[in-house]
């Protein structure tokens, strides 16, 4: 089964309960989805009675956020629009931090705040709270429509672990010793220093792959995002795909952080259906160049397309920002504008969309450890983020953004036509879907300007379509109205400065 199984979530209650339009209705696959991704914490702390070394004036450290907190906030994200969260990794962290320096930091100490430094992969990490505050938190979420993705670790354990002692019966070390060279072989060596796990040995594998879905069961997640992924050999992988999907049903939905995914890279992956999902890579930077003026238009309209070649049933995962790489908008050098272009057009893309927590407030911090900041909650009494600014009007385009990409189809399924010309300084691309089983056809024209002038587009539209009049699908406030005509085939519309314009067609 693919990403088009259907989800363990009831899809039918789903509909109603976030008030999804009709178009999200049964099956809702994980290409329906927008993922919303959250180091928890970072975000809300609903228990300071767990908060054991916080000091939220280390960028490295402990912050207080925890699983009662984010379920706290799940009616900021609903409303948001997101219809799955994804969390770190919540098991047992390394007791002790590491010494770290990063620019524009003083040497700090590193704590296992993010969740990937395992201690004990069966016990829960205390500050983000008890297994039963995971199983209310997924409770919760799936309540209100939104499903639950488990960050997990397979590969390696924390620095310093219980697991640094542990041998086989007959007295082999689960861990493996010296660095190794990720270039040379990437399954044996050291990530980051980190002590990798001698995965090749059953007893090794069966106790972390073992925990990891005996959690997910007790709480009721509904798919997993795997760390490391191209670190653990693929008949590991194919030993693990086999197990979640005995023991946490068909549908369960596994997620591949494969650096450097994409749809070719990832297609091997795909091939031997080792997982549903991969992240996509090259979203992020190919969107940061063509804002930034990189390369034709042309080009980059070639490069969406392209990204179409992925293997049916199968979903790629496209981010804007992530907590492993700089923040977008940082990258822009904080030009609201030109990220707002790249939302709309993550949005309007085939894949599964993630927004890193706090993009859509345009949460400040760029390079680590500062793209792993606090969850801005403005004047909102929640830590660790209080009194951090929100951007309230962006998160009102992204919830536009979200709403215009549920209701249509063809945003999340269709094809793409490359409207753009070579000469042609507008981005301009369609998506559709043909009409089918009494569903009729769906069309939604996207148009990207990124230059600091207005623009006018003039393109031909393929003649099938029977496209006569369009209206703006996008009404967000700030998204200025200006003209659009259709006339012989031929669609006219002016763009004002890095703006975009979603287009679908007017019924009189
Ligand atoms: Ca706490
Ligand atoms: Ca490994």
């Amino acid at each position: 089964m693919s990403a088009a199984s259907q989800s363990r979530a009831p899809d039918s209650t789903t509909a109603t309960a976030t008030g999804a339009p009709a178009a999200l209705i049964n099956p809702r696959t994980w290409a329906d989805e927008i993922l919303y991704f959250v180091l928890v914490d970072r975000f809300a702390d609903g228990d300071p009675g767990n908060n054991r070394g916080v000091d939220r004036s280390n960028p490295g450290g402990w912050h207080g956020g925890d699983l009662r907190g984010l379920a706290q906030q799940l009616d900021e994200l609903r409303d948001l629009g997101i219809t799955a969260i994804w969390i770190n990794p919540v098991q047992l962290q390394q007791a002790r931090g590491m010494p770290a320096q990063a620019p524009g930091a003083r040497e700090f100490t590193h704590e296992g705040f993010h969740g990937y430094w395992m201690h004990d992969f069966t016990q829960m990490e205390p500050r983000f709270g008890s297994e039963a505050d995971l199983k209310h938190l997924v409770d919760q979420a799936h309540q209100r429509g939104i499903k639950v993705l488990l960050d997990i670790v397979v590969n390696h354990a924390g620095y310093t672990s219980g697991y640094m002692t542990r041998k086989t019966a007959s007295g082999e070390a689960w861990l493996r010793v010296g660095e190794g060279n990720c270039e040379v072989n990437p399954v044996t060596c050291a990530v980051g220093g980190l002590p990798d796990f001698k995965t090749e040995i059953a007893e090794v594998r069966d106790h972390v792959i073992g925990a990891n879905i005996a959690l997910a069961k007790r709480t009721g997640i509904d798919g997993f995002r795997i760390d490391t992924y191209k670190h653990v050999s693929g008949d590991v992988w194919a030993e693990h795909r086999r197990r979640t999907r005995a023991e946490l049903g068909a549908g369960f939905f596994l997620l591949a952080e494969l650096w450097g995914g994409s749809a070719e890279v990832l297609d091997p992956v795909f091939a031997r259906d080792e997982v549903d999902s991969g992240f996509d890579f090259t979203f992020k930077g190919s969107c940061e160049g063509w804002v930034t003026g990189r390369g034709r238009t042309v080009a980059y309209a070639a490069y969406l397309r392209n990204r179409h070649r992925v293997r049916p049933g199968y979903v790629l995962a496209h981010y804007l920002s992530s907590h492993d790489e700089p923040m977008m908008l940082g990258n822009l050098q904080g030009d609201r504008e030109r990220f707002r272009l790249c939302a709309a057009l993550q949005m309007t893309s085939l894949g599964l969309p993630v927004v890193y927590y706090g993009e859509e407030v345009a949460r400040g911090g760029h390079e680590w450890p500062f793209n792993r900041n606090d969850m801005p909650w403005g004047s909102r009494d929640i830590q660790p983020g209080k009194g951090v600014a929100r951007d309230e009007a962006l998160r009102g385009f992204y919830k536009e953004l979200i709403r215009v990409r549920l209701a249509h189809p063809a945003l999340r399924h269709g094809d793409y036509t490359l409207l753009t010309q070579t000469a042609d300084s507008a981005l301009a691309f369609a998506r559709r879907v043909e009409a089918r089983d009494g569903r009729p056809a769906d069309t939604v024209i996207v148009l990207a300007n990124r230059e600091d002038k207005a623009v006018s587009a003039d393109l031909a539209l393929p003649a099938a379509w029977d496209l006569r009049a369009v209206r703006d699908r996008l009404t967000a406030p700030g998204v200025p109205a200006a003209p659009a005509s259709v006339a012989d085939g031929r669609l006219k519309v002016e763009l004002a400065p890095k703006s975009v314009r979603i287009l679908v067609p007017a019924h009189p």
